[in-house]
């Protein structure tokens, strides 16, 4: 049996965390495959919105099994704060969510890397969530890291203190006044370590095969989004994480063959948090009607979000290192009542229509060039079928199949599940 990954196309916050929600009573396993706590992952139900950073959209669902793979990198204090939160579910978490021995742990040395580092890059900085996600990765590349398993062995303190004590020298490296209580933030990492260890620990990837042998079904639950993707973002301005289709299979150990849809989030507008790049973005009155409207503000971190108008030449690209099966589009409702709406179709770089991204996206270099296309002003959010939609909404979802060449199987419009509308 295949496994059918979900995947965000633009730079994240494109609402996996609501599909994967909607999504899982059609799966047995809902895996994690990369990132970590900077991710937020937003489900509304019920009237009740929850907001997940490392545990997997299906935790709600009954009978999905969750699982964290070896790809994430997970901070026990922030895992602990989460679980905390899902108290008021009573859930049997020890038996719905497995975590993979060879996840890496960020510890709170790697935060602190991770303000040094930023803050000594000044106005070049990347705009990370702080949540000590780059360095946790240059130390697993570096094959200095912390895993999950190690602390099923009595010497995990040890090794623990060799690392973080190497961390502190690198800060002080680093020269810039970061102010910290490494024994405070220790005593809390430490107590929220013996938490973790209550959780089950697995071998993911034996799990994986065996359950895929089973005939379970499998979704791969992606975080951030491909244009931050460590290869094929807009490096620097990136996660350090490959949050594209391929980070599926070594962030869980699923065999390329093995991959079966591949469905990828977009919005039906563009939002960026962080800095970098971003050709479409806008400093207009329309801007800020998508940022209020679509309440575009980080889950994790609650700053505010970039707006820009749909950018295809970026989401062409995504769908093609993903290998896109079916596309999703997610806040349509947002734009409703523009008059007009844009959609980026190519660029200007350096006084040439170039249809592709090219190396370097800074705006100096190039300019968006648009379609301009009609808005429609009807209410999208009460909908309940494709037959109620307005003429241009149904012109617009045409125009970018066609651009794309893959169907767009799903509509939200609205952040509760019932909000969701199959084509
Ligand atoms: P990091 O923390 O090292 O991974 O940051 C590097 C860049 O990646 C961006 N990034 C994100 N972009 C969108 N959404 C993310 N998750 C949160 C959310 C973010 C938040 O759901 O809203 O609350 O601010 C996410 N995580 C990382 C980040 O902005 C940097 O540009
Ligand atoms: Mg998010």
């Amino acid at each position: 049996m295949a496994v059918d990954l979900l995947l965000g196309l633009q730079w994240g916050d494109e609402g996996k965390g609501k599909i994967v929600d909607v999504l899982t009573q059609d799966y047995d396993i809902i895996a994690r495959f990369q990132g970590g706590p900077n991710a937020g992952h937003t489900l509304e139900f019920d009237g009740i919105k929850h907001v997940l950073h490392t545990i997997p959209s299906g935790i709600f669902h009954k009978g999905a099994m969750n699982i964290v793979g070896n790809g994430v990198v997970i901070d026990p204090v922030i895992f602990q704060k989460e679980l905390d939160n899902l108290k008021q579910f009573n859930l049997d978490i020890k038996s719905i969510l497995l975590i993979s021995r060879k996840a890496h742990l960020i510890l709170p040395t790697h935060r602190l890397l991770d303000a040094a580092s930023e803050t000594a890059k000044g106005k070049a900085k990347i705009g990370s969530t702080l949540k000590g996600i780059g360095p946790t990765y240059m130390d697993k590349t570096g094959r200095n890291g912390m895993r999950v398993g190690d602390l099923e062995f009595s010497d995990w303190k040890e090794k623990y203190r060799i690392l973080a004590d190497k961390h502190e020298a690198m800060i002080g490296f680093y020269n810039v006044d970061i102010q910290y209580d490494l024994p405070e933030l220790e005593a809390e990492f430490f107590k929220a370590v013996e938490a973790l260890k209550e959780l089950t620990f697995i071998d993911s990837e034996e799990y994986l095969f065996k359950a895929q042998k089973e005939g379970k079904k499998i979704l791969a639950e992606g975080a951030q989004g491909s244009l931050l993707d460590i290869d094929f973002g807009t490096y620097p301005f990136v996660t350090s994480s490959n949050t594209t289709a391929a980070g599926a299979c070594t962030g869980l150990g699923v065999a390329p063959n093995q991959i079966g849809d591949v469905k990828g989030i977009f919005k039906a507008y563009t939002t960026r948090v962080g800095s970098g790049p971003f050709p479409t973005e806008l400093f207009d009155a329309d801007g800020e009607t998508m940022g209020r409207v679509g309440n575009e503000f980080g889950a994790t971190t609650g700053r505010a979000r970039r707006c820009g108008w749909l950018d295809l030449v970026a989401l062409k690209y995504a769908v093609q290192i993903n290998g896109v099966t079916e596309l999703m589009m997610m806040k349509g409702d947002v734009l409703s009542g523009f008059k007009k709406l844009k959609v980026c179709t190519s660029y200007n770089y350096k006084g040439e229509t170039i249809t592709h991204l090219p190396y370097n996206i800074e705006a100096e270099n190039l300019t968006p060039i648009y379609k301009e296309m009609e808005g429609w002003n009807e209410d999208l959010t009460k909908m309940t079928s494709e037959d109620q939609f307005p003429k241009a909404l149904n012109e617009y979802i045409l125009f970018l199949e066609k651009e794309l060449e893959v169907p767009i199987k799903i509509v939200s419009v609205g952040p509760d599940r019932t909000q969701t509308i199959h084509r």
